[in-house]
């Protein structure tokens, strides 16, 4: 039963005092947990990194003007897409090793409809391109050249890429790194992909996440953050998640998709993303260079976040309008 439908029939206080007592909660499937006194409908952002200020800036504005989540994580994201001075996300973001700046993106909404670009050039905002896939094809997933084609047949803003600085520091890497073309690795140079949660008035929850992905990495490589599941997921019975780091240990897991069901399976959004990381982190030998972060926020308006190293934070906005940062939980010192 869709929560909307649910609140029509509404909920006796005695049942609500019986499902209280019984605890099913804690148990938490998504009927269950849709009690109507708990559930929230208030405006909340919440996005990765310091970037995500700003970001939380325009998707509040949508919010606050009683605009819908899906239309806010667009929005506020599209932000940091547009920043030349972002070497990690959008058309300033670093290339691969070929030199092609290769961009990656998802969005999903509060109806589970989604949809995502990965590995696209040369386009101002991959996020939109993600939304006009959803919006307007019956597909989830377009990539590479047929992601461009389908971008530009809809009249989506190209862009040249690499911009002149980003590629003259990439001339100097491939001087400096001649040996990772013969034996690819990971380079921990800079990863701060743009995730971002919203509930709207409504109580309706949506996400979108986009990157230019790992710096230098192999050319076609494609990260977490386009793919559900990976580096975001929601679902607006229990919550929504979103991932940030290393792609390859996260897509590993399913990651944000397992953040979700543990909630659902009554975890808090700050267990839910520990959880998930300790997930990882008992996946992997070698920890070395392997940072991963969630975000995630219930139906409940309850937010959290966790990583496998110190340093990562995100931006969280709610009812008293302030845009702050908040250090995130972490198992490790870097
Ligand atoms: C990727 N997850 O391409 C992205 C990179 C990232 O913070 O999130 N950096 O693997």
């Amino acid at each position: 039963m869709k929560r909307r439908t649910f609140f029509k029939f509404g909920l006796t206080s005695a049942v609500l005092a019986m499902l209280k007592a019984k605890n099913i909660y804690a148990g938490g499937n998504s009927l269950e947990r849709s009690d109507n006194d708990l559930i929230k409908r208030n405006n909340i952002v919440i996005s990765t990194w310091s970037h995500g200020i700003k970001a939380n800036d325009e998707a509040w504005r949508i919010l606050s003007d009683g605009g819908k989540s899906i239309d806010a994580v667009e929005a506020g994201v599209k932000i940091t897409e547009a920043d030349l001075t972002n070497r990690s996300v959008g058309i300033g973001g670093r290339p691969d090793r070929e030199g092609h700046v290769t961009l990656d993106a998802c969005i999903m909404d509060e109806n589970s409809r989604c949809g995502s670009v990965a590995c696209i050039e040369g386009i101002k905002h991959p996020i939109s391109v993600a939304r006009a896939v959803m919006d307007k094809t019956p597909h989830v997933m377009l990539v590479g050249q047929g992601a461009r084609e389908f971008a530009i047949q809809e009249g989506f803003e190209k862009y040249k890429t690499p911009i002149k600085e980003v590629k003259k520091d990439w001339k100097e890497w491939k001087k400096e790194n001649k040996d990772l073309f013969k034996k690819p690795k990971i380079n921990h140079e800079n990863h701060d992909t743009i995730g971002m949660l919203a509930m709207d008035e409504f109580g309706n929850l949506s996400g979108s996440c986009t990157t230019s992905g790992w710096a230098y990495k192999m050319h076609g490589r494609v990260g977490d953050s386009p793919i559900i599941g990976a580096g975001l997921f929601i679902d607006n019975e229990i919550g929504g998640a979103c991932a940030t780091g290393m792609g390859e240990a996260i897509i590993r897991i399913a990651g944000s998709h397992t953040v979700v069901e543990l909630m659902r399976q009554g975890k808090s959004p700050q267990d839910a993303c520990r959880l998930a990381v300790e997930r990882i982190i008992s996946k992997h030998d070698d920890l070395t260079g392997l940072q991963c972060g969630f975000i995630a926020m219930d139906v409940f308006g309850r937010v959290g976040s966790y990583s496998v190293y110190s340093g990562f934070n995100y931006a969280l906005q709610k009812e008293d309008g302030k845009n702050i940062m908040v250090d995130s939980e972490y198992n490790r010192e870097w």
